[in-house]
This record gives structure tokens, sequence and C-alpha cells, in this order.
């Protein structure tokens, strides 16, 4: 339930207007904090322009417009006077700066209240509201954050190389999150080494939280089906939360039944098993249904009572206080320009396979299948499949960007950007991470079990029946060697490569040729 704060913030009569946008779906934004629910008009838009730029997910869209709607309601429950505007709505203009202008002249306002926005395009455009509405902007921090613009600049400056490990650090001090005194639980910081098993078939498959879509949902979906119904993604069914209190039921879900394996397994892919033992909780976190640090607090819990053990409590904690903290400081810190990023001068266009999963290669096939049925794929999935696939190929890094920006359900520029263009592409040079994501399919024959029932052989490195990454690997490396070389956990590699005989290499580069031409 949303509370309505309590002290109001002006003098005048005149009502501010107070924007939420689609992921800004807390009572704690900072924007609300701020505003006063006995005068304020508190501003939801369903716009096309938002639905639009990029072709995004059917799922992604439901799951937006029906997370806006109910929490649209639990503000009116609260107190809260809401202006809501529908995507079919005759008079909607179709843009954020286009409801919002309405809504200063229809309630002849006298200021717009903002949080920031997660999206560099979007605060660009909020640059220019002041004087094309002829009224001020309060532009807020958002504080749903760990760590402020400022504090990640600070910790950045002077630093030749912005590594996750020693920011990650620095936030398990700050939260004390699994800290004794100023000693991390256990002794050590990090127990990634215990996480990479590959998963069994005789395990035990828990299933992620699903919820039966009531009247608003389904009314979403109904609007979904008509008006996107060209976009990529199986519409229903749809079994996401959107309520804050069903993603609670989400997140306790998680921490009972797939906390205790999500270390262990957290790098496994098994064929039809798209979740594993992960949370599927990144959906709710980015729109503000469950707080970063409440999510943390839980798996500290689990961890403090018996009930899961610390590489994976850990293993958790590190992906949302390390890496998804990290990666928001990246993409503030290299905006604008980072996303036009092209390290390696990738030019070909994203393989149509890529929206149908019309491939024969396994691995693909099940990666965009799962992304087209679920808008999800675990991170192994988006790192070392689509994305490994991507980097191998030489597609062009903006293309691969607004694929993964358009077909998860949990894409925002500011995670989704550096996670494809640093982490998976290497298209920022090395500022993310230390080395490209590039592996053979022995790594993906490794930690799954697509390759049996591929019709590619992941044994075979040239001819028809190889597995397409076993060229493309080599032939990515040495392509780009120039640029490889010298990095120092690469040395291994090219030493390998320089070792074979010239007929071998000749052979893979000839073969890869081949692979890239059927693209
Ligand atoms: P789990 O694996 O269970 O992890 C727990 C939580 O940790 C997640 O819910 C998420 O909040 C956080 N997390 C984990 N890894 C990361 C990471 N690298 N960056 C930020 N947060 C992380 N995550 C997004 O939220 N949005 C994206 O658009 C997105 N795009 C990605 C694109 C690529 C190419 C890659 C390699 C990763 C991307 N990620 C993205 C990170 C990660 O894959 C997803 O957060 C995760 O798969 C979400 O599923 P989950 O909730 O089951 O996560
Ligand atoms: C992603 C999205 C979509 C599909 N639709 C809307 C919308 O109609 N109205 C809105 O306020 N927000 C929407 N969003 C989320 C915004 O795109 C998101 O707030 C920005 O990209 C900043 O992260
Ligand atoms: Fe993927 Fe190659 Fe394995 Fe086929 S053989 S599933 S293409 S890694």
């Amino acid at each position: 339930m949303v509370s309505a704060p309590s002290e109001p913030s002006t003098t005048s009569d005149r009502p501010r207007i107070v924007l939420i946008l689609g992921d800004q779906l807390s009572p704690d934004m900072h924007a609300l904090r701020n505003a006063n629910p006995d005068k304020d008009i508190v501003l939801m838009a369903e716009v096309l322009d938002e639905a639009t730029y990029v072709p995004h997910h059917k799922k992604k869209i439901a799951f937006i417009f029906s997370a806006m709607r109910h929490f649209a309601r639990e503000l009116r429950t609260a107190g809260w006077q809401v202006s809501y505007t529908r995507l079919t709505d005759p008079e909607n203009t179709g843009s954020l700066r286009g409801e919002v202008q309405r809504a200063v002249t229809q309630h002849r306002a006298e200021a717009v209240v903002v949080t920031e926005p997660g999206e560099y395009r979007l605060k660009a455009d909020m640059q220019a509201w002041p004087d094309e509405l002829g009224v001020g902007l309060q532009y807020l921090e958002d504080t749903r954050f760990l760590a402020s613009h400022a504090e990640f600049q600070l910790w950045a400056k002077g630093r030749n190389q912005l590594r996750m490990e020693f920011f990650y650090r620095e936030m398990r001090r700050k939260t004390g999150l699994l800290m004794q005194d100023d000693q991390p639980e256990g002794g050590r910081w990090n127990y990634d080494a215990e996480n990479r098993k590959p998963a069994k078939r005789d395990l035990f498959m828990p299933q992620p939280f699903q919820i039966s879509p009531d009247a608003i949902t389904n009314e979403v979906l109904d609007l979904v089906e008509a008006d996107f119904a060209g976009n990529f993604g199986t519409l229903r069914p749809f079994w996401y939360a959107v309520t804050r209190d069903d993603a609670i039921d989400a997140l306790s879900h998680f921490i009972e039944h797939s906390l205790p394996h999500f270390g262990d397994y957290q790098d496994a892919m098994l064929d039809g098993e798209p979740f594993l033992y992960h949370a599927v909780l990144s959906l709710y976190i980015n729109v503000g249904l469950l707080d970063p640090i409440e999510v943390c607090r839980r798996a500290e819990k689990a961890y403090l009572d018996g009930d899961a053990p610390l590489n994976a409590a850990e293993g958790f904690i590190r992906q949302i206080i390390g890496w998804r903290e990290f990666v928001r400081g990246i993409y503030w810190l290299k905006m604008p320009g980072y996303t036009n990023e092209n390290f390696f001068s990738a030019e070909r266009d994203l393989p149509a396979f890529f929206w149908t999963g019309d491939t024969d290669m396994a691995c693909l096939a099940a990666a965009i299948g799962q992304t087209r049925d679920y808008a999800y794929a675990h991170h192994i999935h988006r790192l070392m499949v689509t994305g490994n696939f991507a980097m191998l190929a030489g597609v062009d890094p903006r293309q691969v960007h607004e694929w993964y920006l358009s077909v998860y359900l949990d894409a925002y520029e500011w995670v989704e950007a550096p996670n494809v263009i640093g982490m998976s592409q290497f298209a920022d040079g090395g500022l993310l991470g230390s080395k490209p994501y590039a592996a053979s399919g022995n790594y993906i024959d490794k930690m799954s079990d697509y390759c049996g029932q591929c019709r590619y052989d992941v044994k075979q490195k040239i001819g028809e029946s190889a597995c397409p990454f076993n060229a493309l690997y080599w032939d990515f490396l040495i392509r780009n060697q120039a640029k490889l070389r010298s990095n120092p956990r690469l040395g291994h590699v090219f030493r390998n490569w320089d070792r074979m005989d010239e007929d071998k290499r000749s052979a893979y580069l000839a073969h890869a040729n081949t692979v890239k031409e059927a693209l």
C-alpha cells in the first residue's frame, strides 16, 4: 500500500505536476516524497513514444502498462490525485512531453517534478522542458540506488581500470551486508569460484512465482494484442506479478525455493529449463516494485538463518549491490556516446534468426526461443550464447544493443547498455571487462546439455557438421588480434594459435568465412 507524505513543500495554491514514469513504480520515489497529496497532481501516461522507441517485446509492454495501472490505483487509494493517460485516450499526444504539457495547462500547474529517468535520451529531452512548457522543472535524484552519480564519479576518478570487484567491496562496507565488523563474512569477499557447476536433469527444478492475470492485466493484454500485434514475442500466457504485494511473494518464493542452489548453478543451462535457480526478480526491481536492498537483506537473512549457503547468498547479493550498481555508474559516467562504441568496428547486420529463433544451432534456438516466450533469459544465455555469437560473428554492437533493449522484460538502457556494449560485446574496448567473453562451443557444451541434441558436432572444428562457434572463435581473435594480442589475459590463447600448424589455421579461417557468409 502506498502511503502519502506528510510535508507540503510549496506555499502557492497552484499544484505541481509530479511525473511518475513506467519504471518508477515505488511509493518511495523521490518525486513523491517531495510532493503534497492535498494539492499536487501525480501524472502517469502510457505513450506511444515510450512504447515504440525500440520494438519492445509484447510481454514487456503489457507488464509495464499493467504495473502502471495497478500503481495508479494504489496511489489513489492512498489519497493522491492521479491523472492517468491511457494509450487509447483520444487526447493522448503520444509523448511524455506532450502529456506533461497537457497536464500543466489543464491544472494551471506552477511546476513539474520528476525523478531522473533511467535513460539518457529522456534526460536530454527533459532538459528542454522548462523552456517548452513555460514552467520550472524540479529534477530529483533517483534514490533507489546505493551509489549516487557523484559517489561513483569520485570512486572512478583517477583509476586506470574500473573493476566491479573493488567497487563491490565498497558497497558491502557501505551496506554492512554479509560483513562482520569490517571483514567479509566467511573471510572472503567473493565465492564465485564455487558457482560454476553444470546442472543435471535429476535435480529438483523450481519454477518462478506465477500469478493469474486479473481484470486490469487482461484488459492490457487485449490492448497489446490489438495494438502491438506485429511486435516480437508471445503475449499469453502472462503470469508475471504486476503489484508490489505479488512481487514480494515472488521474492519470498525465490528465497525459499531457489536461493539455496542459486550459487552452484548460476552459470548452468539446461534445455527446457529457462529459469533454473535464478531469481526472475530483475523486472520487479527495475520498475520499483521491489527495493534492491530489501531483496539483499532477505538473502542475507536466509544465510544467517541457515537456510542458504554463503556462496549462494554472497553470489546473489554481489549481482545486485555489485554488478547492478556498477553498470549504472558506468552508464552515467560514459553517456552520451557509450551506446555508439564499436571497438572492433563490427558492421554485420544482426542475423534474422535473432527475431525468429529459426536456426539449427540448438543453444541459440533455445536462448532465443525462451526470450520469445518469456521475455527472459538468464545471464549466461545472454552473455555466452546470444552475446558471444553476435560478438564472434562481428555484428554491429548498436544493433545488438537495440535487440537486447527490446526483448527483455528488465531492459532499460542504464542497465542493458553496459551489459551489452561493455560486458558482452567488448565494444567499449575493456572499460567494463578485462577481456572479451569469447568462447568456442566447448564452453557451451560444458555448461549445458544443448550440444547433444544439436545438428552440429561440438567436437568438430571444421566442415559442414562442425559447431559454428569453433571456427568463429578463432576468426574473431585473429580478425582483431591487433587489438587483443597485448591483453595479458589472452596471451595463452594466442600462443595456442601460434603453435597450430598453418594448414589448420587456414582451414579455421576459411570455415569461419563460410559460416559468416551463410548468416
Ligand atoms: P539473477 O541471475 O537471479 O540475479 C539476481 C539479480 O542480480 C537480478 O535480478 C538483477 O537485479 C541483478 N543482476 C545480476 N546480474 C546483473 C548484471 N550483470 N547487471 C545488473 N544487474 C544484475 N539485467 C537487467 O536488469 N536488465 C537488462 O537489460 C540486462 N541486460 C543484459 C544483457 C546482457 C548481454 C547480459 C550479459 C546481462 C544483462 N543483464 C540485464 C544482467 C542479467 O542477465 C539480468 O539481470 C538477469 O539475467 C535477470 O534475471 P534474474 O532476476 O533471474 O537474475
Ligand atoms: C518501457 C516503457 C514503455 C513501454 N512504456 C511507457 C509508457 O507508456 N509510459 C512511461 O512512463 N514509461 C514507459 N516505459 C518506461 C520508460 O521507457 C522508462 O521510464 C524510460 O525508458 C527511462 O528508464
Ligand atoms: Fe551450440 Fe555448437 Fe553446441 Fe550446437 S554444437 S548447441 S551450435 S555450442
